[in-house]
């Protein structure tokens, strides 16, 4: 009996243990098309597992219908909207260059008008003893004109001054304005040339130098907005590669206008960066390149010799039009052996005085220009974009002898 009992518990535990069994092989039969559904309707691709459920989630989507059917016009626009705004940025117009220094004598003045008004006061003296004459060359010398252009204007004005006898206001304010225009140069020629002297076909190349953080970059990227805002094509060249920052700051310069920007590896070579740059800007039809170069370098000794070989590199391709050397304001003298080493190195063909608007030294014009024999043929005047204006000698002496 006590066997049958036994008989018969083992057999319900059999079948209990059995049911268990089919129920859980149901489940296990059950759970795999669940995974697996998804990847074989849509890919004929081997279901490797990490894929599978990838896969399964973006071709999904299309099957949701009724989703999209709700919303047709809005999916249409959403990836058309977003997709072009991170990568088209807003190209500016820039304010053309014409006249900028009249618009831009405010800031000029302010910053030069102690010059014109110093010495006016003291001509205006009653009498013009040697302690005067000592105070107007004390005023022109602080103001940078340098040795020889002052003993010059001094004597100049001594000699008209006497020969006028009484004196208003308004006819020194005259003697003093002509005379400054005669010492600044009002007939030199102050064209930038962008224009190639070269094949026609071929752009016209700017070279832009000098040592580092007298603005060059900047210069460079202002000029471009000058020369997009009167029609021309720019390509320019970040032949700077002391540092990728450097390319980076002119290409958004750049970016800005429109203008493309030809760049090396970091410490790549400059000559060939230059050179490629005139080349794409060749091929490309462009009118103008212009070529930032470092202001330093990795190779110390090699600032002057790599400048050089720049230079002779892209000439490969035809003349440089234009070497601007660019010269910070307000370091005064410090600049003018700047200006010689430079000249030494490249032929400079124009100046770019920068920082105008921080400094009451505009007396740097008239010494850099004898200093070098090249005329000064943009001022810089200012951080912003369009703060580069053309050197006109008359707007500049007005600026000094009339203020504001
Ligand atoms: N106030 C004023 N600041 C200027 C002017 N021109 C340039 N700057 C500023 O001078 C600083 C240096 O200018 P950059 O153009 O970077 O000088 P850089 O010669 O290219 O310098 P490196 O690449 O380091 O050799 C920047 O902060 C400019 O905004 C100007 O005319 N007026
Ligand atoms: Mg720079």
């Amino acid at each position: 009996m006590e066997t049958v009992i036994l008989v018969v518990v083992i057999a319900v535990i059999l079948l209990g243990a059995l049911s268990g069994l089919v129920v859980s092989g149901r489940r296990k039969r059950a759970a795999p098309p669940k995974e697996t559904a998804a990847p074989v309707e849509t890919t004929e691709a081997p279901p490797t597992e990490p894929r599978v459920g990838e896969e399964a989630e973006t071709t999904e989507a299309p099957r949701r219908t009724i989703e999209e059917v709700g919303l047709p016009e809005a999916e249409a626009e959403a990836p058309a909207v977003p997709a072009p705004a991170p990568v088209e940025p807003e190209i500016e117009t820039p304010a053309p260059a014409a006249g900028r220094l009249v618009r831009l004598r405010a800031r000029l003045s302010r910053s030069q008008n102690s010059l014109g008004k110093g010495l006016l006061t003291l001509l205006s003296r009653e009498h013009l003893d040697e302690d005067t004459w000592e105070e107007i060359e004390d005023t022109l010398l602080t103001a940078d004109v340098g040795v020889s252009a002052t003993q010059e204007l001094v004597e100049r004005l001594r000699e008209r001054v006497r020969v006028l006898g009484t004196r208003t206001p308004d006819e020194l304010r005259a003697l003093l304005r002509e005379e400054l225009l005669t010492l600044v140069g009002p007939d030199l020629d102050r064209t930038v040339h962008t224009e190639t002297q070269g094949p026609v076909d071929r752009p016209g190349v700017v070279l832009v130098v000098g040592v580092n953080g007298t603005g060059k970059t900047t210069t460079t990227g202002k000029l471009a907005r000058v020369l997009v805002a009167d029609g021309r094509s720019v390509v320019l060249g970040a032949a700077d590669t002391f540092r990728a920052a450097a390319a980076d700051q002119l290409q958004t310069w750049g970016e800005r206008v429109g203008a493309r920007t030809v760049r090396g590896p970091e410490g790549g070579d400059p000559a060939s960066v230059a050179f490629d740059a005139v080349k794409q800007g060749t091929e490309a039809g462009a009118d103008v390149v212009l070529v930032d170069t470092a202001g330093r370098l990795h190779t110390k000794t090699g600032l002057m010799d790599e400048l050089g070989k720049v230079k002779r590199v892209v000439e490969k391709q035809g003349p440089v039009d234009e070497v601007l050397l660019v010269l910070d304001a307000t370091t005064g003298q410090n600049g003018l052996v700047q200006a010689r080493v430079f000249a030494e190195v490249v032929d400079i063909t124009g100046i770019v005085l920068t920082k105008l608007d921080g400094t009451a030294k505009g007396g740097i014009v008239v010494s850099v220009q004898r200093e070098l024999g090249v005329p000064v043929k943009l001022v810089g005047l200012g951080e912003g974009p369009d703060d580069l204006a053309p050197f006109e000698p008359e707007a500049f002496v007005d600026a000094l002898v009339e203020g504001e």
